[in-house]
């Protein structure tokens, strides 16, 4: 494949990145803590609530989003060419894409903890939700505001993102009617990358008719190292006030 569109985008030329590494890039680093990028208001604040679920050391690196154009600012790009947050660098490699990254921090750091038994069923479904939360599930959350911007001009786009909400919400508030995590009793790492979906869907919908997805939101949002998380990482817009 040609990679003669890598010379016209710098942060990509700068970073020597190639498609297999894509994801997972080499960086200098000199010391050894996990440090996140956090962007605000954004899917990185999971990163910092699974590093406190797991008390896995880290330092935080915040960068703001432009306060009119809301995307990250080009330093970030410096750590990996698509800017995105989270991104994490640890031992000298930066990882990117929420669902990796967490797959990352278990592997290396969770001891076996908050993920079910790679050799069961459960494993196979848990491997689904780290999926499905960035593959599918995000995707009408992203469309949404577009498509409403765009006023009567995108009625037909509107109806087809409002069908794809509904159908995605139902089927997660289906998954939760009957234990209080995605995969049980316990908490896993499926959760915290689902949870930002839970969270947009509490805060920009009416959840009446998801009464299980809002219920997994509160208790989620409740756990000690959760509120540890939004201590830490800052003015968090998807959180809501613990009940008194
Ligand atoms: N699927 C990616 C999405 C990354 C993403 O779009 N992050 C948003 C924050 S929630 C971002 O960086 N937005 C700023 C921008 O696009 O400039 C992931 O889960 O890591």
């Amino acid at each position: 494949m040609s990679t003669a569109w890598l010379d016209a985008m710098p942060a990509f030329a700068a970073s020597g990145i190639n498609c297999p590494d894509a994801g997972i890039a080499a960086v200098s680093s000199e010391n050894a803590m996990i440090t996140v990028h956090h962007l605000n208001e954004s899917r990185s604040q999971r990163i910092l609530w699974l590093l406190e679920e797991l008390e896995v050391p880290y330092e935080i690196k915040p960068y703001w989003r432009d306060p009119r154009t809301k995307m990250a600012p080009a330093e970030l790009q410096q750590v990996h060419p698509l800017g995105k947050s989270p991104i994490i660098t640890d031992d000298g490699r930066a990882v990117a894409e929420s669902g990796a990254i967490i797959d990352y921090i278990i592997r290396h750091y969770g001891g076996g903890r908050l993920r079910p038994d790679p050799s069961s069923q459960d494993y196979d479904d848990y491997v689904y939700w780290l999926h499905y939360a960035e593959g599918s599930a995000s995707l009408p959350f992203v469309i949404d505001p577009i498509a409403k911007s765009f006023g009567k001009m995108a009625t037909p786009l509107q109806r087809r993102v409002d069908h794809e909400l509904q159908l995605n919400l139902g089927f997660i508030d289906h998954c939760l009617a009957e234990t209080d995590y995605l995969l049980g009793g316990e908490l896993t790492a499926a959760d915290i990358q689902m949870s930002f979906v839970g969270e947009l869907a509490v805060t920009f919908l009416d959840t009446d008719r998801y009464s299980h997805l809002d219920a997994w939101v509160t208790r989620f949002q409740a756990r000690p190292a959760y509120r540890s998380a939004l201590e830490r990482g800052g003015s968090y817009r998807y959180a809501r006030q613990p009940a008194a």
